[in-house]
């Protein structure tokens, strides 16, 4: 079962409404106080760091936020960790065994800066593994040509960057900080699929073609990819007020479907939707119904690769027992030997 393995207690009030505005509830002067200097530490826009004292509701949806963050860059290498071996060339090869491995460090930093709210690591893949703990719903569809790589290079990664720039601002420091690299690397991840898919549409018609289906699969996916609408977005009032999130699933995704409609005419691609129209007076693109029944499909863990996905991840995780033992056996060494130097 797909559950939420850290919910935040209450049920968030809707974006706007005064319930969302309304300090948490709290008992005693000394929680009183703390919890002034925390919102008052959110009002003028600082940083909270571990040490800094924290309503639990808060360090709770932060630890789920960013721990879903972590797991969708672990289990996001691999639907394009299937074509490391069957890259068309040394050079695409060399450019997709760097991405994936940049996946794997943001999954490093962001577990990391999990681990400050007082979670452990281990806690954290056990979720994963269990299926108790979601990751992004896009890495459950299958990666079917390899202009799937290159469509995931410009979307996927073009969708995330729109997510995570504001995440460099959120208020809590360690995961802003880890942000900031994570963003720097995503941004060359886009660029890279989008360099590689401008090749292929200089190539033969059947290359056009394949990153054309590509397109039409991936678009939909990535446009849900944000969260659902802001109006069945629970965490969205409290993220906003926390200064977590900086703008609503909605307004991203607008932000996305308005830098990357030129893209596409560049490149030469049509994106499947008819309803996709500028609108003069609101100053965006229009764009068709997204299918909300497929994405919470997915996320409840009936999409078409989820359990291929999650298999895979915990195989790897099991595969690997013998370095992380080996990893701890040499700190252990290293320890003993530090200690004797001491004495
Ligand atoms: N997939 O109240 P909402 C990458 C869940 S990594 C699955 O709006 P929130 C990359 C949501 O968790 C990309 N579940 O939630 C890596 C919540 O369930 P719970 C990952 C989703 O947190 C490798 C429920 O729906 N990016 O780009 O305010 C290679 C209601 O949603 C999804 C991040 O994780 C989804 N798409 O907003 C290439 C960024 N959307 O937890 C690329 C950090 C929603 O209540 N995360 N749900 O059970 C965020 O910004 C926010 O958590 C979200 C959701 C915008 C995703």
């Amino acid at each position: 079962m797909y559950t939420q393995s850290f919910s935040v207690g209450d049920a968030a009030p809707a974006l706007g409404t005064a319930a969302a505005t309304r300090p948490i509830p709290f008992t005693g002067e000394e929680e009183a106080r703390k919890l002034a200097t925390f919102d008052a530490a959110i009002a003028n826009d600082g940083r909270i760091e571990p040490q800094d004292w924290m309503p639990d509701a808060y360090r709770k949806t932060l630890v789920r936020q960013i721990s879903q963050h972590a797991h969708s860059e672990i289990v996001g290498m691999l639907p394009e960790g299937n074509w490391i071996s069957r890259a068309p060339s040394l050079k695409r090869k060399a450019i997709l065994i760097a991405k994936v491995q940049d996946e794997g460090g943001h999954g490093l930093y962001l577990y990391s800066a999990a681990e400050t709210l007082g979670t452990s690591r281990e806690q954290m893949l056990d979720d994963l593994h269990t299926g108790r703990a979601k990751y992004s719903s896009i890495f459950n569809y299958p990666t079917l040509s390899w202009a799937d790589v290159g469509v995931i290079g410009w979307l996927v990664d073009g969708a995330a960057i729109m997510n995570q720039i504001p995440l460099c601002r959120c208020s809590y420091g360690p995961y802003a900080r880890a942000m900031v690299r994570v963003c720097k690397e995503e941004s060359f991840h886009q660029r890279q699929g989008y360099e590689s898919l401008l090749v292929m549409m200089q190539g033969t018609d059947a290359q056009r073609a394949m990153v054309q289906d590509a397109v039409n699969r991936w678009w939909w996916k990535c446009l849900a990819m944000f969260g659902p609408p802001d109006a069945d977005s629970p965490n969205s009032a409290l993220g906003m007020r926390w200064g977590i999130k900086r703008f609503t699933n909605d307004d991203l995704r607008q932000k996305f479907v308005d830098a990357t409609v030129p893209q596409a005419k560049v490149l030469g691609v049509t994106l499947p939707d008819p309803d996709l129209k500028w609108n003069e007076e609101r100053g965006h693109y229009d764009y068709g119904a997204i299918d909300w029944d497929e994405f919470w499909q997915t996320v409840n863990g009936n999409g078409p690769c989820n359990k291929e996905r999650l298999a895979t991840r915990v195989k790897a995780h099991a595969d690997g027992a013998w370095v992380r033992e080996a990893a701890l056996a040499h700190a252990r060494k290293q320890a003993a030997r530090n200690a004797k130097e001491a004495a």
